[in-house]
C-alpha cells in the first residue's frame, strides 16, 4: 500500500486525523524537540515527558533531573529551563530528564493513539528523514505551535521533511503544499526568515538572543528519538 505524509499545523487539526497504524513525528522547533535530541545526544539515559509542572516535581529521586517551562521561562522549582544549551554531557549523563514544556510535551501524549511517536526538530533531520524514508508506516507531521496556534518554524520544518519524502511517500493535502513552499521563501538562510517569527520575537523580549539560531543548526544532533512507555529513547 502506498505511504502517505499530511502535516497537522496545530494541536486543534490533530482530531481530524486518524493516527491509527502511523508514525508520528511530533515537532516543537523552539525549543521542546531541539533540547530533547540535544538532551538524548549528549548523554542522557531518557526523557521523561510529562504534561504538568507537578506531575515532573513528584520526580524526586536523585537518578531524575526536573526540567522545563512554562511561557518560555524556568518553571518555579525545576533544575533546568528548556534550552539546548544547558544540557552538556557532565550534566546529564545516565540521568533521566523529567521535562515539561507549554505545547510540546503536551502533544508527544496527544499523539499516544499512533503506532510510533518520534520527536523531529532540525537537529537530527537527516537521520530522521533516512528513518521514515525505511519505515513502513504513513507520515503524519505534527506541529505543536504556540497555545494552538500555527507556528512558522515548526511548520517550515514539517516542509523540510515532506519535501525529502517526496520519492517514498504521496499526499493530498494543502498543508503539505503550503509548508514545502514555505521551504522555498525561507531560502538561502531559514534561520534569519525565522527572526520574524512571534516565538522568536517572544524569544528578545525575554532576554534569550541564542537560542533560535541555535536550533537552527541542521544535523548537530543526530539521534532518532522514539516514544517508549513513558520515556522518550533514542535508538
Ligand atoms: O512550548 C514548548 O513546548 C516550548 O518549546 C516553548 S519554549 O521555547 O521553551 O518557550
Amino acid at each position: 500500500m502506498s505511504r502517505t505524509v499530511e502535516i497537522v499545523l496545530s494541536p486543534l487539526l490533530l482530531p481530524l486525523v486518524d493516527l491509527k497504524g502511523k508514525t508520528v513525528v511530533v515537532i516543537d522547533i523552539l525549543r521542546a524537540t531541539s533540547t530533547i535530541c540535544a538532551i538524548l545526544d549528549n548523554g542522557a539515559k531518557a526523557v521523561v515527558p510529562v504534561v504538568s509542572v507537578e506531575d515532573a516535581l513528584t520526580y524526586t529521586s536523585d537518578d531524575y533531573l526536573v526540567a522545563g517551562e512554562r511561557n518560555g521561562e524556568k518553571a518555579k522549582g525545576f533544575d533546568f529551563g528548556n534550552s539546548p544549551t544547558e544540557y552538556s554531557h557532565s550534566v546529564i549523563q545516565n540521568k533521566q530528564v523529567v521535562l515539561t514544556t507549554t505545547n510540546g510535551t503536551k502533544c508527544i501524549h496527544a499523539s499516544l493513539a499512533a503506532d510510533e511517536i518520534l520527536v523531529g526538530s532540525f537537529f537530527n533531520l537527516d537521520v530522521i528523514t533516512y528513518y521514515l524514508r525505511n519505515s513502513e508506516n504513513s507520515i503524519v507531521l505534527f506541529c505543536s505551535g504556540w497555545k494552538d496556534r500555527v507556528n512558522l518554524e515548526d511548520t517550515l520544518f514539517a516542509g523540510y521533511v515532506a519535501n525529502n519524502l517526496r520519492d517514498t511517500h504521496s499526499w493530498d493535502s494543502d498543508e503539505v503544499e503550503l509548508a514545502i513552499d514555505l521551504v522555498k521563501q525561507s531560502q538561502p538562510d531559514p534561520a534569519s526568515f525565522l527572526k520574524k517569527a512571534s516565538h522568536a520575537q517572544r524569544f528578545e523580549r525575554l532576554g534569550n538572543h541564542g537560542d533560535l539560531s541555535v536550533c537552527m543548526q541542521f544535523n548537530a544532533h543526530p539521534v532518532v528519538v522514539q516514544y517508549n512507555e513513558g520515556k522518550l529513547l533514542s535508538i
